[in-house]
């Protein structure tokens, strides 16, 4: 009697087989999609949304919802990792890569620089080095398992940065600001990692 007893714990803490190896340190995995946000529900209709990659100084690149749509979409299936602890296997998302919206700015005038901010509707921010968004490590997304991302989960566009613990992957994104300096970002100033890589469990500023 014990043993289905415990196989079924282990698969509870999702430490089963192969599922473990992709599970960072200290990380269990859910079935479940928790919604974790700081704030009130921002509700941007895509009529007003608009997206902004800003250069360091000069012209910013700007895309309404439609030019966005326009634009060449991907599909990405990959794990998600929270600092909260849970991990999430498997998701699926479509949004523009990263590097797209980088060329296009770059051909557009826009001003580079070494590290980015990101900018949500109702004031959240998340700071990344720009080598973390490019390369084919960050999109923004507009649909999950789909069907198009529900504001709960940063409908209508998040970004999604999915090598980087998820706080990273700012809901509700509607700007990229090139910053010469690294800036803290919201979760970044109290306390959390600057940079946040959960496979060397970098979860508080104190953390290697
Ligand atoms: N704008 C905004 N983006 C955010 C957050 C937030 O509070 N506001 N929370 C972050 C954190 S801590 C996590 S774990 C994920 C949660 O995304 P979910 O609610 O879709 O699971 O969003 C991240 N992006
Ligand atoms: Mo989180």
């Amino acid at each position: 009697m014990t043993e289905p007893f415990i196989s079924r714990g282990f698969r509870g803490r999702g430490r089963h087989g192969a599922t473990a190896a992709r599970l960072p340190p200290g990380q269990y995995e859910t079935p479940d999609f928790p919604v974790l946000s700081a704030g009130p529900t921002p509700r941007t209709p895509v009529a007003t949304w608009d997206f902004l990659l800003r250069g360091a100084d000069g012209p910013a690149a700007r895309w309404t919802w439609d030019e966005f749509q326009a634009l060449p979409h991907e599909t990405v299936n990959t794990d998600i990792h929270c600092v909260t602890k849970w991990s999430k296997l498997d998701t699926i998302w479509e949004g523009v890569s990263l590097d797209t919206l980088l060329a296009e700015a770059a051909a557009r005038g826009v001003k580079s620089a070494p590290y980015v901010l990101a900018v949500s509707d109702g004031g959240y921010t998340t700071n990344l080095p720009l080598a973390d968004v490019a390369g084919g490590r960050a999109w923004v997304a507009v649909k999950y398992q789909g069907v198009p991302l529900t504001p709960e989960h940063g409908g209508p566009a998040r970004l999604l940065v999915p090598h980087l613990y998820f706080w990273k992957s700012a809901k509700w994104v509607r700007q990229l600001r090139f910053m010469e300096h690294d800036t803290a970002g919201f979760w970044e100033s109290f306390g959390y990692h600057n940079y946040g890589d959960p496979w060397r469990e970098q979860r508080y500023s104190g953390d290697a």
